[in-house]
């Protein structure tokens, strides 16, 4: 088990001291970051502070010293995001705050993005992602496109505040043979199941398989929605995305 002062940056250890009350919560995020390189921890700390110039510095970097696109992606911005989120759960910081956060982490992906893209070879099927309709969260979302992209398939993204109706003009007009929808709502979640359900009304039910996810998503609520799939991650996703493409994992 670490000890925070096994995190070698000062910012971390102080958002982990001040912020994360639940010992739980603070343990995760102290095994989490104390492993990690004092570069994949800068990027983090800048993503903290809603810092999106150091962020986009920090990691071109980070990758043009040759560290994986993956690892700066998971020790440094999304070990930051997730720190964001538990401070945004708490009332520690308020949607500007978190807006900000998030803009640095999209300066981040920027760079992230083209790199896992270019990776894969051949394409394994066409995905339809996109946000359901009401919800405006989209960094997880476009954290799975990233993934996806980058182990091969081919994913046309409709945004956020996606309209079943939307999901059905892109599913017939690319032909497409999966479709992710993400939610990060327990208000937005039942959006999900009404997709599915005006797809078995539009008899294209059959044409496609859904998965779905967002945190508060449960396999169990993918299963009463009736959906193929259901993804914790953007790992996850990708996995999910070969099972139903009749791929190996
Ligand atoms: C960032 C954020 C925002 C930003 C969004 C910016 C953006 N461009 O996305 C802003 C500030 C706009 C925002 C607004 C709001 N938010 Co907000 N937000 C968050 C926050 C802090 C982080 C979400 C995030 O990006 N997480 C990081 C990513 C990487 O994780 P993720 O989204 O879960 O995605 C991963 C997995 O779930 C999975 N996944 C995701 N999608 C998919 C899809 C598929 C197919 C698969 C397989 C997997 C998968 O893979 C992803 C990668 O690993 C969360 C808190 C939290 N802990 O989640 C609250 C949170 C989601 N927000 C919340 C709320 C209440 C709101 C507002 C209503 C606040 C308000 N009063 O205005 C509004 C709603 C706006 C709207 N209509 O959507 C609540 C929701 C509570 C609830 N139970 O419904 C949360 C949980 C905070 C809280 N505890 O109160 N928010």
């Amino acid at each position: 088990m670490a000890q925070l002062n096994d995190i070698s940056n000062e910012t971390i250890r102080r958002e982990i001291a001040d912020y994360l009350e639940r010992e739980d919560e603070r343990q995760r995020n102290i095994d989490l970051f104390a492993p990690t390189q004092p570069a994949m921890q800068e990027i983090a700390a800048a993503l903290l502070e809603g810092d999106h110039k150091t962020v986009d510095r920090l990691t071109r970097a980070a990758l043009d010293s040759g560290t994986p696109a993956l690892q700066v992606m998971d020790d440094g911005l999304i070990a930051g995001m997730g720190i964001v989120g538990i401070k945004f759960r708490e009332n520690f910081i308020f949607v500007p705050e978190v807006l900000a956060c998030a803009r640095a982490m999209k300066a981040g992906m920027a760079h992230i993005e083209p790199i896992l893209s270019a990776s894969g070879i051949e394409k394994l099927a066409k995905v339809i992602m996109g946000t359901v309709k009401g919800d405006l969260h989209d960094i997880g979302k476009n954290l799975c496109i990233m993934m996806l992209r980058g182990s091969g398939f081919e994913v046309i993204d409709l945004g956020v505040d996606t309209s079943a109706d939307k999901f059905m003009t892109a599913v017939e007009e690319h032909s497409a043979s999966i479709v992710g929808m993400s939610a990060l709502l327990t208000t937005t979640m039942p959006n999900m199941g009404r997709t599915i359900e005006a797809f078995i009304d539009a008899d294209l039910r059959d044409q496609v398989k859904f998965m779905v996810g967002g945190a508060p998503v449960t396999q169990e609520f993918a299963d009463e929605m009736g959906a193929d799939g259901y993804g914790k991650d953007a790992l996850a996703c990708v996995a999910m995305a070969k099972r139903l493409a009749g791929v190996a994992a």
